[in-house]
């Protein structure tokens, strides 16, 4: 039987440069690699405030991101989270697993919740792991391809899914994460140390910035004392952040792109580190502009909630079945 490969972005904001490091440039060869199901975690966006409208757009630039980077609708299943409801019935059930404690310790929840005000802090973004176990455990998920941030949720839900094995007998799949090496975190152009983030908006590149806001900002990209490029994340932050970038987009690894930048200066860096940028997204943005045209994600998305209800329901009887819920009307 082939992988299934299973993995989501939440449409909160303008898409980056690090969503399509992270998780966009590997899609095209992983729905070669296993049955891939990509989707839209609209209700995850639900989980901070957003505008219904923005929301909207958002979710739809999601799925042509997803096809402009080259998934096929014919060999993956794109969907709409919200358009499967065994998502949420799976949530009410399977939150009994989880417990305060250890969703207290969730680094995004920490992050996130630290930016609040204490009495506006949803349920949801305090309960987001267990929807997003929800989302995996549904698809039989073998893998989960993320960017290292949404690693520990992963993790979290092969905890839940061994204590809830345990306790009534094989019925979930164990999920693994997969973190690409090359990639796996990329930094803000304007401060290195903390995460580029569609909700952190300086010193972001976006999916949509034309190629001369994203050549300023990559020439403006703040570096460090010296004048070697180097890869030292810890003490040259900047530059090894650029020369991930650089060895992202020529599909090279950190060592070649090491190799083909000694001798030169930051500025010469900056600026090759840029044109690979452009020579990538230049293309893909036009991929984008066309679906968005054609509206071409429309028909996905039909196709998608088909096949995707039909497995999800399937394990969703699977559980409900485990844990005592009557099914007289079989
Ligand atoms: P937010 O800021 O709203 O939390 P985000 O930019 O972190 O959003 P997500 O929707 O959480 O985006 O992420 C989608 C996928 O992209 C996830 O797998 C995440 O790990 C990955 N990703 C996000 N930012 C980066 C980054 N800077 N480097 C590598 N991968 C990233
Ligand atoms: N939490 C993820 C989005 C997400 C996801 C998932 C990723 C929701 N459900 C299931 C992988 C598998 C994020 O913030 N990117």
């Amino acid at each position: 039987m082939s992988e299934k490969i299973l993995t989501g972005i939440k449409p909160t904001g303008q898409l980056t440069l690090g969503n399509y490091i992270g998780v966009l440039r590997h899609l095209k060869r992983l729905q070669d690699r296993g049955d891939c199901y990509i989707f839209v975690a609209d209700l995850h966006a639900l989980t901070l405030p957003i505008d219904p409208e923005v929301l909207r757009q958002n979710s739809i630039d999601v799925v042509a991101f997803y096809l402009a980077a080259g998934l096929d609708p014919q060999k993956a299943t794109i969907f709409l989270q919200s358009s499967v409801s065994a998502h949420a019935e799976a949530n009410a059930i399977l939150q009994n697993y989880l417990y305060m404690g250890e969703l207290s310790r969730m680094t995004q929840f920490k992050d996130k919740s630290a930016k609040m005000n204490e009495s506006a802090i949803g349920l949801g973004l305090f309960a987001y792991p267990v929807l997003m176990a929800s989302d995996i455990i549904l698809y039989d998920a073998d893998i989960v391809p993320v960017g290292e941030d949404q690693k520990q949720h992963v993790e979290l839900t092969r905890d839940l899914v061994n204590r809830f094995n345990n306790r009534y007998g094989e019925v979930l799949k164990m999920p693994k994460p997969e973190v690409s090496k090359v990639g796996k975190r990329i930094m803000s152009l304007s401060d290195p140390t903390v995460k580029m983030s569609k909700s952190d908006l300086k010193g972001d590149i976006f999916l949509k910035d034309d190629p001369k806001a994203i050549r300023k900002k990559i020439m403006s990209a703040v570096t460090d004392l010296g004048c070697e490029v180097k890869y030292d994340p810890e003490n040259k932050p900047g530059i090894s952040n650029l020369l991930t970038i650089y060895a992202a987009m020529k599909d090279i690894s950190i060592e070649e792109a090491e190799q083909h930048f000694v001798g030169k200066r930051y500025g010469e860096f900056k600026s090759e580190v840029a044109d690979a940028v452009i020579e990538v997204i230049e293309p893909f943005q036009n991929r984008y502009r066309q679906i968005i045209e054609t509206k071409s994600y429309v028909q996905a998305l039909k196709d998608g909630q088909i096949k995707a209800n039909a497995l999800a329901n399937n394990t969703l009887n699977r559980i409900k079945k485990a844990v005592g819920l009557l099914d007289i009307y079989e």
